[in-house]
Formats: C-alpha cells, sequence, structure tokens
C-alpha cells in the first residue's frame, strides 16, 4: 500500500494542527523534512522529539514529531505525527513537503479504513470511530466509544460463536447419522436463543436512534391553545442557550434543549393564515408537515374550552404516532369532559405548572427500551434484521439440510457486519462519510 498524509486537525485557526502519515515512506519522508537532536528513524516506537520542519533549505515552522512504528499503531503501519502551530497556512505549507513524491494525499477515513484492513479494528469499531467524531451529546460519545473499544461487537461475536456451533453439530448430524447420538443439545431451543439475542439487540433501536440523533418533539394543536407559549416556557425552564431558528423550508421554530443527556429539539409551528376559511385546512397541513419528523408529539389543548372539530381532527391524524396530549391553561376553569386516547398532562404555559411532570413523561418516551441499548446504524439494523429472518426460517424448516442453509446465511450476514466478509460497495459507503485525516 502506499504511504498516505493528510492534516487531522479541522481546517481554520487553532492552538496546533496535526498531520498524520501512515505507510512504509513514513519515516523516509521524516527523515527527510525534519532536523532536530536526532533523527527519526533512530527513535524508539511512540517517542516524541522535538525539531523543525524544513522544505528544501526553507524553514517552515517548529515542531513536536512522534514516531510509531508498526504494527502497534492505529493504522498498524508506520505511522508519523507531526503537531504543528495551528492556523491555515503551517498545516498546509508541511502536508505540501511531505507529499513531495513520497506521499499522497488520503481519502477520507482511509487512516481508519486501513486499521480496519490490517485487523486493528472489525468494520463496527471502525464505524464507531465516525460516531465518536460526530457525537453532539453527552450520551451518544459514551454508547460510541463503548462500541470503539468492541462491546457491541463482542455481542455479534457471541451470536455468531453460538451459531457456528449449531451448524457444527447439524453438519455432523447431516454427514454422520449413524454416529449421532443424543445427546441433549437441543439444536432448535439453542436457535431460539439465539434469535431472542438478536431480539434483544433489535428491542434497543429506538432508544438508540434517539441517543445517536436526538430526538424531535413537534407542539401541534389548532390556533390560540398555547403551543407557542409552551414552546417558550420549555426552553426557558431548561435556560437552555439557544436561539429558535425559524425554519427555512417550513412555518416552524426550533429550539434544542439536552434532557438527560439526549439532544431534544422542540418544534413550535408558526407561520401565517391566509384565510379564514383556510384556518382549518392550513393548520392541519402544516402540522402534518412536522409531524412526520416527530419522535414524539406534544398535541396541545385548550382545556379551558370544549373539544372542537379542529382538536377532534388533529387527534385522529396522530392516532398512530407517539404522542403525549397537554391540556394547556389549567390555571383557569376547564370546560368540558377530554375523551383523548394518549396520555395527557395537565400544564400551564403561563404559570409554568407542571412543566417539571411534562418533563417527566418525555423522559419516560425515550428511555423505555424492550432491549439492549447499542447506538446501532441503519446498516446493524438490516442487518439483524436479516439474521432474524434467516432464523426464522430455520425454525420453521423440517429438514436438517434447509434449516443448517438458513443458520449459514445467518451466520454469513453477522460476517458482513462485523466486516469479515468485506463488500467494496460497504467499505465505499461507510468510509466515504468520513472526514479527511480520520
Ligand atoms: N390563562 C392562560 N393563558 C394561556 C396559557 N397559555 C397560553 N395562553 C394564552 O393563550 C393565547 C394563545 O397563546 P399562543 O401561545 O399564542 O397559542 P398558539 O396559537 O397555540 O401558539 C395567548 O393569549 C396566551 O397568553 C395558559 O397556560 N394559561
Ligand atoms: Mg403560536
Amino acid at each position: 500500500m502506499d504511504t498516505i498524509a493528510a492534516i487531522s486537525t479541522p481546517p481554520g485557526e487553532g492552538g496546533i494542527a496535526v498531520i498524520r502519515i501512515s505507510g512504509e515512506r513514513s519515516l523516509d519522508i521524516a527523515e527527510r523534512i525534519f532536523r532536530g537532536k536526532s533523527s527519526p528513524s533512530k527513535l524508539e516506537s511512540h517517542r516524541v522529539i522535538h525539531g523543525e520542519i524544513y522544505d528544501g533549505d526553507n524553514l517552515i515552522d517548529e515542531v513536536l514529531l512522534t514516531v510509531m512504528r508498526s504494527p502497534h499503531t492505529y493504522t498498524g503501519e508506520d505511522v508519523i505525527e507531526i503537531s504543528c502551530h495551528g492556523g491555515e497556512v503551517t498545516a498546509n505549507r508541511i502536508l505540501k513537503s511531505i507529499l513531495n513524491g513520497d506521499a499522497r494525499l488520503a481519502r477520507p477515513g482511509e487512516f481508519t479504513l486501513r486499521a480496519f484492513l490490517h485487523g486493528k479494528i472489525d468494520l463496527i469499531q471502525a464505524e464507531a470511530v465516525e460516531d465518536i467524531v460526530n457525537a453532539r451529546t453527552l450520551m451518544a460519545q459514551r454508547y460510541a466509544i463503548s462500541s470503539l473499544k468492541g462491546e457491541l461487537s463482542e455481542r455479534i461475536n457471541g451470536i455468531k460463536e453460538s451459531l457456528k456451533r449449531v451448524e457444527t453439530l447439524m453438519e455432523a448430524f447431516i454427514n454422520f447419522p449413524e454416529d449421532a447420538t443424543e445427546d441433549g443439545t437441543d439444536i432448535y431451543a439453542d436457535i431460539r436463543d439465539t434469535k431472542a439475542e438478536v431480539e434483544t439487540l433489535l428491542g434497543g433501536t429506538r432508544c438508540g436512534r434517539f441517543i445517536r440523533n436526538g430526538i424531535t418533539i413537534p407542539i401541534v394543536g389548532r390556533t390560540n391553545v398555547g403551543k407557542s407559549s409552551l414552546f417558550n416556557r420549555i426552553l426557558e425552564e431548561e435556560r437552555a442557550i439557544v436561539t429558535p431558528i425559524p425554519g427555512t423550508t417550513r412555518d416552524v421554530v426550533e429550539g434544542t434543549v439536552e434532557i438527560d443527556g439526549i439532544s431534544v429539539t422542540f418544534m413550535d409551528t408558526c407561520g401565517v393564515r391566509s384565510s379564514r376559511d383556510q384556518i382549518e385546512a392550513e393548520g392541519i397541513s402544516r402540522a402534518k408537515k412536522v409531524i412526520s419528523d416527530g419522535d414524539v408529539i406534544l398535541l396541545v389543548i385548550d382545556q379551558s374550552q370544549p373539544l372542537n372539530d379542529e382538536d377532534r381532527a388533529f387527534i385522529d391524524l396522530l392516532r398512530h404516532k407517539y404522542v403525549i396530549a397537554v391540556l394547556n391553561k389549567c390555571d383557569i376553569e376547564r370546560n368540558g369532559e377530554y375523551e383523548i386516547p394518549f396520555e395527557e398532562v395537565s400544564v400551564s404555559a403561563k404559570t409554568g405548572e407542571n412543566i417539571e411532570r411534562l418533563f417527566d413523561m418525555i423522559r419516560n418516551e425515550f428511555s423505555q427500551s424492550s432491549g439492549d441499548i447499542f447506538m446501532l446504524k441503519e446498516r446493524h439494523i438490516n442487518i439483524l434484521n436479516r439474521v432474524r429472518e434467516s432464523l426464522e426460517d430455520a425454525l420453521r424448516s423440517n429438514t436438517l439440510e434447509l434449516t443448517v442453509y438458513d443458520v449459514k446465511s445467518a451466520i454469513e450476514s453477522l460476517e458482513e457486519m462485523t466486516g469479515e466478509i468485506k463488500r467494496e460497495d460497504v467499505l465505499e459507503s461507510i468510509f466515504s462519510q468520513f472526514c479527511i485525516g480520520k
């Protein structure tokens, strides 16, 4: 493999910038451009040395240079890291002198790709690297680092190993039926257990998705029920440092707060009404747009008024969603009985009464999980669903030959998940999402 280099720190001004080189020629390059008390190739692995980078006879910068020798490096290859002064110019000058014939610019994610190809990490761990970089909340970062340390991989490998045992047993039965002794192993029970384990992982999907992407909560309801008042109250109670930004394509205002380490974005539907007759249609059609983005929806109802047709239209629209009905204006007298097919909470956006209770209910919505939580990616979810289907097929088939076939395809899917089976298109789509220098 050729030697690659890239600036690993983000562009712009900063205290330092780091340039990374990986590959066989890393040390030669360091020799060529670096001058210090000792020469990089004489240095032991994982040592830092102070010196200067030159482009020919021109001094570029004063730097720290780290030498890391194969195989105990991020990529598994010889790696050199140069920490120089930050800013737009310095790191680029150094990179240019590195690339000068000896190395080429790394593609996005290529260092991590090499780590994967050299068996330093599996594909699930490689994907976790990107999750760490992209984490926007404490929780997302925590789950990402646990995946990088191999917790998810371990679970997947455990499932795979059980299936391999089942496969071996079944093949023995098929090939040597005369030797088959009843040793008490119930193959089908093992397959059922494995399927349950896959379902446990899938059960945490919704929660994992919230941790990764945050959660979006549209506030909907007819005009004048207090949606905007509630929106403002929520953002204020949380002392969120947020500026509601008017949606550019939709008539919404958004504000994000962090609840229990999860990023929660509330959306207030605002906007103008065109004419009196259109109020209802407008309200509903605007709501539809944000509802489709919502993970949990707050339906605001003015409890000082009886339910009207417009309220009922909203209730119908939301029937199959995760909804919390917020009966607002509890500071004034209630007018009417409410038959609402959702969980409800009585609050006052005006006085702040019971807003904490509303928060508890929101918390409940996102912390409920029927399974073990991992921050699964869409790719993982698709594969695990496939594994589950194969195992269902395996349990349904009534010949050993068919069962073993389904078990094998489940194993293959899992090997695709960890990257033991390498698919060019999958690698391409994963690593092209990375930043350059990672
Ligand atoms: N008494 C009382 N009035 C409220 C409350 N929430 C909102 N309002 C009033 O209801 C009216 C409509 O509120 P607004 O937030 O603009 O409703 P929206 O059209 O649903 O966004 C305003 O006059 C608010 O002051 C509440 O909890 N109690
Ligand atoms: Mg409003």
